[in-house]
């Protein structure tokens, strides 16, 4: 789906601010609630009724069309609605989707005029059942409560997450933009219509001047400036019907593979050094923030990361637009987590189920895994900075079933898009000996915690487990290995002459002992530590107030951790 760009045929006008706000069935005119968009609403109220709210929710504002729309087609754009969304235009519903970090849009022409004021209400659902993506389950408690579980510690936050548009397009116009690049400056492109039409494509460089014009597909720069880690130069696509549309997709000239064991951006090694991180932050919850976005990035930079995975969902595209101009390298994931029954009967001694079967993860699960992938890759194939797809973080890959529910997936993915690798984060029950889908995929990422849930406090024996389990995997499958996650719980501020888990030294000492592993690995691709920042968690007796493997406290202070990484990190490049 094509991103909404101003363009001298397009224009935008961005609904975020104040909504009024209601949760339960329907929209209420009468509640004096109002809520801010972009936010998750968990945070904002100091009302726990709204905080675990299980059900819709319910945003609505008063929207005037511009005067100058008349001749166009008009659109509602909803970046994110998190699990599932409803738009109605006074009371006409002209969209629904489920999934919650894609976009989704609705022509709503026939329903309004330039120039006249409409009432736009969304709906937005934060369910997780059994066939969502990611999965929960719904109980229902003896006052009659719904109560959510899921398989992931990260808090389910709800809300418009992102941006809602209005926007203008012509009538007939350019509906999708696919761009593939070889490092001679060969662009291969596809353009779809809303209605046969012939397009001209110019490609811009960065200052905006023409370097080259397409014809059947295919367009070429001469000496072409290659998006490189460190270096997003970035070039335009100008794809212009005559008379009608113009629309301005930006791309970069890179290539990315895989040889043997390496990873290749433009047929150079590349080293993976950054983070998971999360969409999370005080009172806003998942909700986009440019400030923390920028914040972010100078950190990653200060620290001397050149990447991240978007775990554990697909984050705002500002994030990719802005990893696309300065050169940061993403691992893209789709909200497959919590595909793993075996997890929940770890944390809670429930007996296991099995974790795929049709009472549990069967079919229809797998359906909606489809469209979450489908979805992600309509998204982001254009953005540079996303050299790997990860179709799902932590799924019982030691199962039975598992390669029937993924081998489809796989496929897929590889169908959608044959220009970037594979890989899925694997769990730690999933070892070389047992995982029945890793030679499925591209890459090998890995998530351990050594020293941590496994060998808590005892880094000597965490050393050779991890160390046996990397050799592991590298004899079986002879593919790049990385580490997905790793990481120790630390109190920002707790401190101790010994090696005590949850102190400033023992996060800064575990990471040096995987680092010293990690250097003396084979076909080892890279290094990305769990978490970022610290992020708010689901309650359980495992978490104090939230998830506290970050580097960075929640507020983006660093932790003694930081400072070693950076003097690893920065003496790399
Ligand atoms: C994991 C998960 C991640 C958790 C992390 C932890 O394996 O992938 O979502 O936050 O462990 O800290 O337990």
């Amino acid at each position: 789906m094509l991103k909404p760009r101003p363009t001298a045929t397009r224009e935008q006008v961005r609904l975020d601010g104040l909504w009024r706000f209601n949760t339960g069935d329907a929209a209420d005119t009468a509640t004096t609630l109002e809520a801010a968009v972009p936010a998750s609403y968990n945070d904002l109220f100091a009302d726990a009724k709204i905080r675990d709210h299980v059900g819709w929710a319910w945003y609505q504002r008063a929207v005037r069309v511009p005067r100058g729309w008349s001749e166009d087609r008009i659109f509602v754009r909803v970046d994110a609605a998190t699990h599932a969304g409803k738009v109605y235009v006074d009371d006409t519903l002209v969209a629904e989707h489920v999934g919650g970090y894609t976009p989704f849009e609705a022509d709503i022409t026939d329903l309004v005029s330039a120039g006249s004021e409409f009432r736009l209400t969304i709906g937005v659902n934060n369910e997780l059942t059994e066939t969502t993506i990611p999965p929960g389950t719904i109980t229902v408690d003896a006052g009659g409560r719904k109560r959510q579980q899921y398989q992931h510690d990260f808090y389910n936050y709800a809300g418009l997450h992102r941006s809602v548009w209005l926007h203008s397009v012509p009538q007939v116009r350019v509906t999708d933009v696919t761009v593939e690049t070889e490092l001679d400056g060969t662009v291969r492109y596809s353009i779809a219509t809303s209605s046969p039409a012939p397009v001209q494509v110019r490609i811009l460089d960065h200052a905006g001047e023409l370097v080259a014009t397409g014809a059947d597909g295919v367009a070429r720069i001469d000496n072409p400036t290659l998006w490189k880690p460190g270096a997003g130069y970035l070039y335009t696509l100008e794809a212009s019907i005559d008379g009608h549309d113009v629309y301005e997709q930006p791309f970069g000239v890179r290539t990315v593979s895989v040889s043997a064991t390496q990873f290749l951006i433009n047929g150079e090694p590349f080293y993976f050094t950054g983070f998971g991180k999360h969409e999370d932050t005080p009172v806003r919850g998942k909700g986009h923030d440019d400030a923390y976005l920028v914040h972010d990035f100078q950190l990653l930079d200060w620290v001397g990361a050149n990447s991240f995975r978007t775990s554990h969902y697909p984050y705002a595209e500002e994030v990719l637009d802005f990893a696309d101009r300065h050169g940061i390298v993403v691992i893209d994931e789709t909200a497959a987590v919590g595909l793993n029954l075996a997890v929940v009967s770890g944390l809670t001694g429930a007996p296991p189920r099995p974790t795929f079967s049709p009472e549990t993860f069967g079919d229809d699960t797998r359906a909606a895994h489809a469209q979450a992938i489908t979805e992600l890759i309509a998204r982001d194939k254009n953005h540079p900075s996303v050299v790997m797809w990860s179709l799902t973080n932590e799924p019982a890959s030691n199962e039975d079933g598992a390669r029937e529910y993924f081998e489809p997936l796989v496929k897929l993915a590889r169908t959608l898009d044959a220009t970037r690798p594979l890989t899925y984060s694997v769990v730690m029950f999933a070892t070389p000996a047992n995982d029945k889908i890793a030679d499925l995929f591209d890459v090998i990422s890995i998530n351990r915690y050594y020293g941590w849930y496994v060998a808590t406090g005892d880094l000597a024996t965490a050393e050779q487990y991890l160390e046996a389990d990397l050799r592991g995997w590298v004899q079986r499958f002879g593919k790049p290995i990385m580490m997905s996650e790793y990481g120790a719980d630390t109190q920002a501020g707790l401190h101790s002459v010994w090696d005590i888990p949850w102190t400033e030294e023992y996060q800064a000492d575990f990471l040096a002992m995987h680092h010293r592993v990690f250097d003396r690995a084979e076909a080892f691709i890279g290094e990305h530590v769990w978490n970022f920042a610290d992020f708010q968690t689901s309650h359980g007796i495992h978490r104090v107030d939230g998830n506290k493997k970050g580097v960075f406290t929640r507020d983006r202070r660093p932790k003694a951790a930081a400072h070693e990484l950076r003097r690893r990190w920065r003496s790399r490049s």
